[in-house]
């Protein structure tokens, strides 16, 4: 026998005979919503000392295995009644996981895990994965520490050791602790899809706080709340990704940083598209604070608020691009209802930043690329495309298809067909572009919205502006306090016939005011007044000031355009003038 296998025996019999863990994947089935320890745990066998197989004997059983088992939990409420904090074998406190793992619930409606206040619920130790379907994680709870170290982290779930955590039609609410009701620490992963997060509370990120990669897909974080930073997130190191998801309604309450819906840190970055952000507030950046690398793409900031300043975004260093996004209606009790730049680098492009009921659409340096639309003059963009000082013409925050809400562009859009080298989407998820103006080209549109492609073969030749003769509106006489008979009007009338096949003008000329006054009835309006399709629906509010061409008159109605533009019909009443040839 030759001396090398000799060896081999001999070490092999000399070797201490113990139980190696079984590679097989195993399931397991909680038959019991009772929790108690495994009676043996190790033995392959789900048991507790009155022989059911409860949630924490399966996740001990499951730590036996070497290779990824399955749990089954049935509709149920499974309170975790077991105390004992900063044990790691699954035996009190916490339900530790250490080998791959899937817990497979019916439907985070009927599979709720209840933390009972005791300890946070899951403690996902080691680069394993593991993976969540169909439950609830409900009350989990993680006092802050006496040091300041991250075990404070993870009221729901805290991943260490570069563990891979993924959630699949999950509901985590009303959890507690210092950092995220999940927390994703040493490098660790997230992918939360199809989830939601509410109600959750920490001092940072309190839905989320990440040292590692997450991503959020398709999932809706709304109603948490941080005493600090980072109403919903928290990406303190590493890589962030939204997608399709919604992140509304979550506050931050440092007095000095903030970030209602996300902070973005130094070392961090985040790609955030798809999405709407809405009803955030802090004190700077009430749905985004990036100190770290930010790119907003398709996305909607609607109606956060700052104390500060940053209602949609602030930028307090690194850089932050914005494309194709739609800021609307976000307000600064300072500046910057929309952006404010107050340390780092913010260029805009293709977008939309509007309707700031306080502190204006943009404060400190916002650099434009070129294409976007200021519904005011604060955000001082120079360049190719820009406009600035109009009405986006934007409809309510509303499920507008797709899988978050958005602002639609009304007809009368100034931002239609007004972009340039769009991404190949919208917010929706709808191709772009599309010809949304009716004028055989499609182009892009301006914002996270595109507005659907029409086929109007319409084109009417009018001067850029109104003549200043037809100014200022308030000059009209306002007839509405007299006679009865012009009472408001009622609904509009049943209207069958589309619009008249109207005036293809090939390659229009452009007139001058003089040619476009002369040559056809045109209207001014005086007073704000509804425009009407064709399918007697509300397309908007006509402002007064705004003036158009009348195509053709109906009873008291005026089917009216302007370039670019389709007709819609408006009430000939004495919100008007109308201006004959
Ligand atoms: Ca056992
Ligand atoms: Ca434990
Ligand atoms: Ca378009």
């Amino acid at each position: 026998m030759r001396p090398m296998l000799l060896a081999c025996l001999v070490w092999l019999l000399l070797m201490p005979i113990t139980p190696a863990p079984p590679a097989r994947a195993v399931g397991f089935t909680v038959t019991s919503p009772l929790d108690a320890p495994d009676a043996n745990p190790g033995d392959g066998i789900c048991a507790t000392a009155i022989g059911v197989c409860s949630l924490r004997a399966a996740v001990q059983e499951a730590n036996a295995t070497l290779g990824p088992d399955t749990i089954t939990l049935a509709p149920g409420v499974y309170v975790l009644g077991i105390g004992g904090r900063g044990e790691d074998a699954a035996a009190t406190g916490d339900l530790d996981v250490t080998r791959p793992l899937t817990i497979a619930g019916a439907g985070a409606g009927s599979t709720i895990i209840d933390g009972n206040a005791a300890d946070r619920i899951l403690h996902v130790i080691g680069p394993i994965a593991v993976q969540l379907n169909g439950l609830t994680l409900r009350n989990g709870s993680v006092p802050r520490p006496a040091d300041i170290s991250l075990d404070g982290g993870g009221g729901a779930i805290y991943v260490v050791g570069g563990g891979f955590l993924s959630l699949n039609n999950v509901s985590v609410s009303g959890n507690t602790a210092t950092s995220g009701a999940i927390a994703i620490d040493d490098g660790g992963s997230l992918t939360a899809t199809g989830s939601t997060f509410s109600g959750n509370t920490a001092s940072f990120g309190a839905a989320l706080f990440t040292n590692g990669s997450a991503t959020i897909a398709n999932t809706t974080i709304s109603g948490n709340t941080s005493s600090s930073s980072g109403g919903a997130i928290y990406a303190r190191q590493g890589s962030l990704s939204v997608v399709n998801s919604t992140i509304s309604g979550n506050s931050a309450s440092s007095s000095t940083v903030g970030g209602g819906g996300i902070l973005i840190a130094v070392g961090a970055n985040a790609t955030i598209s798809g999405s709407t952000l809405s009803g955030n507030n802090a004190t700077n950046g009430g749905a985004i604070h990036t100190r770290g690398s930010l790119s907003l793409v398709n996305s909607t900031l609607s109606a956060n608020a700052a104390r500060n300043g940053g209602g949609g975004l602030y930028v307090g260093g690194g850089s932050a691009t914005l494309s194709n996004a739609t800021l609307n209606a976000n307000s600064a009790d300072v500046q910057g209802g929309g952006i404010l730049n107050s340390g780092g680098s913010a260029i805009v492009r293709n977008s939309i930043v509007a309707n700031s009921p306080s502190g204006g659409t943009c404060a400190g340096q916002v650099t434009s690329a070129g294409y976007n639309l200021d519904g005011a003059q604060t955000c001082a963009f120079a360049g190719p495309g820009d406009l600035a000082g109009i009405n986006p013409q934007l409809g309510p925050l509303q499920n507008n298809g797709g899988t978050t809400m958005t602002h639609a562009l009304l007809p009368l859009s100034p931002a239609i067909d007004a972009g340039n080298a769009c991404e190949s989407i919208d917010q929706r998820g709808q191709r772009r572009p599309t010809d949304g103006n009716g004028d055989g080209a499609a182009r892009c549109d301006i914002g996270a919205f595109e507005a659907p492609g029409v086929s109007v073969p319409l084109v009417i030749p009018l001067p850029a502006n109104a003549p200043a003769t037809l100014s200022p509106a308030g000059t009209a006489t306002p007839t509405s306090t007299a006679s009865p008979a012009s009472a408001p009007p009622t609904a509009a009338p049943a209207r069958t016939a589309v619009p008249p096949t109207a005036v293809r003008v090939a390659a229009p000329p452009r007139p001058d005011e003089a040619t476009a006054t002369e040559s056809a009835t045109w209207v001014v309006v005086t007073e704000p007044t509804e425009a009407i399709s064709a399918d007697d629906d509300t397309l908007g509010i006509v402002q007064a000031g705004e003036w158009y061409v009348v195509i053709a008159e109906e009873d008291d109605w005026l089917l009216v355009a302007s370039d670019p533009a389709w007709p819609f019909w408006i009430q000939e009443d004495e919100r008007v003038e109308v201006h004959r040839p």
